[in-house]
């Protein structure tokens, strides 16, 4: 054990984003897990989270160093923002992080463009995120890079900053070697991550498809299950299935505002039976074969025509990519095909929104849904599997067999997302549960979500990593205790 120092965070979404509105500059916070789970840390270990300035408000709100102190109300750690040309956010953030390396480890290699502009802008942007931690570190600093836009930082920072502890978080899948080594600089890659002294992945077989692929590249690395001999140097693989901030998804969705509008929403559909998806609209989240699947629940359950609907949110992402905008036009043709094939006047099969919805609503729709379809062709873990259990009392989860919580959520109904038969199957069989049966379901569930949350996350990985952090040193004990209570969150929650 080193330490304590402080925390550094990169990551490329910033935690607080300043836009200018008709009202004036607003602060938003975006939604997602990570924001929500280390925010709060950061604020008790008073360190510092460097990112991408994205809003276009956020340079007059910060210093000339692009500094400034977070949260507004209780000002209590450095948000260092780091600027990007619209070049730069274009080639290494659509285009590297979101062409190359996404689709890849995805398993799509079909829809990677590997351009090499993409890759020499992604070293320059990585480059610029090391020189900006550089400036902000101290010795004992522990620095934990978030995510695929920071693979190379870890093997950068080693080099300028040797003193300190570097980790970092793989969000996505990492696939099997036949798959990783399609991306002509891979090896710079590998090397890239192998900087760091631990290194974190979703799921088990996400670490073996990395160790697999490390020895495959470097035949003279030694390889462990666990850790990486390289370099004359040592780094640690783990997963480290990451959770929700379940107290805060239980008592929010909880609340009588949510119970209201939930039931006040079921009455206005006029139907028994409700399914939910909701997603970024991204080709690995399985919309399209989902709502196939449900076209053929319809076709062989006519006795349910006018009884059930199926909600899709399908929240805008990345549309500015040709693959994205086909694939929302294959969906809504899709919706469009099976809404005129089964329509009726007081009733609508498939309910698709197309729009990024506020907290509030998504709660509702947990809350309102008896079943939630989560099958995503490939999921690093997905966390909408995580809230709707956390969220509904009574519902049934079908889960696809490729997202990375399948490993943990083994009870909810498994599916195969090629097989829409089966997949048409397990609607019938979720909407004909009884009750009790519905509760007998959902509760296991809900109790590997409470066990596993975000903070369970943060400790776990911390441990392993062999750190101490300054103002952290009682994170062991409070997570021994069970769920942590629900952060400061002084602003809304409602963006991505
Ligand atoms: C990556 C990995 C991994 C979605 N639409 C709206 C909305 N959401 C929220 C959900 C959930 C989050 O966004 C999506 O979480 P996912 O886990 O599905 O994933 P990705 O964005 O693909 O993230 C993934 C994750 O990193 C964490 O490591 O689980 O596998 O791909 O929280 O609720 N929220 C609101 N409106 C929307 O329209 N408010």
């Amino acid at each position: 054990m080193t330490g304590p120092g402080r925390l550094i965070v990169v990551s490329n979404r910033e935690p607080y984003i300043h836009e200018k509105t008709k009202k004036g500059i607003r602060c938003k916070v975006p939604a997602g897990g990570l924001v929500t789970a280390l925010d709060p840390i950061m604020q008790k270990t008073k360190g510092i989270w460097i990112a991408w300035g994205s809003g276009n408000a956020d340079a007059e709100t910060a210093d000339e160093h692009g500094r400034i102190m977070v949260p507004e109300q209780c000002p209590s750690y450095t948000l260092r923002r780091v600027w990007l040309n619209p070049k730069e956010i274009n080639e290494y953030y659509f285009g590297f992080a979101n062409q190359v390396i996404w689709p890849v480890c995805h398993l799509f290699q079909e829809n990677a463009q590997f351009y090499r502009n993409y890759w020499e802008t992604f070293k320059k942007v990585n480059e610029r995120f090391t020189q900006a931690v550089a400036e902000e570190a101290r010795p004992d600093d522990n620095i934990w890079v978030q995510d695929v836009h920071f693979a190379l930082m870890p093997a950068a920072l080693r080099k300028e900053l040797p003193e300190n502890n570097i980790a970092l978080f793989w969000h996505i899948p990492f696939p099997p070697w036949e798959t990783f080594s399609c991306i002509p600089w891979r090896r710079e890659i590998l090397e890239g991550l192998l900087g760091a002294d631990l290194l974190g992945f979703h799921t088990a077989s996400y670490v073996a498809n990395f160790l697999s692929g490390i020895q495959k590249e470097f035949p003279e690395a030694q390889v462990s299950a666990s850790a990486v001999r390289f370099g004359g140097r040592t780094t640690r693989v783990r997963a480290f299935p990451i959770g929700i901030d379940y107290t805060a998804y239980r008592s929010q969705g909880d609340s009588e505002s949510i119970k209201k509008r939930a039931i006040k929403m079921r009455r206005q559909m006029g139907v028994k039976h409700i399914i939910l998806g909701i997603d970024r609209l991204d080709y690995t989240k399985g919309i399209l074969n989902r709502l196939l699947a449900f076209e053929r629940f319809l076709e062989n359950n006519p006795h349910y025509l006018g009884r059930v609907s199926f909600i899709q949110v399908a929240s805008p992402t990345r549309s500015a990519i040709a693959k994205y905008k086909d694939m929302k036009r294959y969906i809504e043709e899709t919706v469009g095909r099976v809404n005129g094939r089964f329509q009726q006047p007081q009733w609508t099969p498939i309910i698709y929104i197309n729009r990024h919805v506020a907290t509030n609503e998504v709660l509702t729709l947990y809350r309102l849904a008896d079943v939630a379809m989560v099958t995503p062709i490939i999921d690093g873990m997905n966390l909408v599997a995580k809230e709707y259990v956390t969220v509904n009392d009574s519902g049934v989860l079908i889960l696809s067999e490729f997202a990375g919580a399948s490993e943990e959520m083994g009870s909810a109904i498994i599916v195969n997302p090629y097989d829409v038969e089966s997949m048409a199957h397990a609607i019938s069989k979720a909407i004909s549960m009884t009750p009790e049966q519905r509760t007998r379901h959902i509760e296991p569930l809900r109790q590997i979500v409470k066990e596993h949350d975000i903070f369970w996350w943060l400790y776990t990985f911390l441990k392993e990593w062999g750190v101490t952090v300054q103002g952290l040193e009682d994170l062991g004990e409070e997570v021994e205790k069970g769920p942590m209570p629900p952060p400061f969150i002084g602003l809304r929650r409602d963006t991505l």
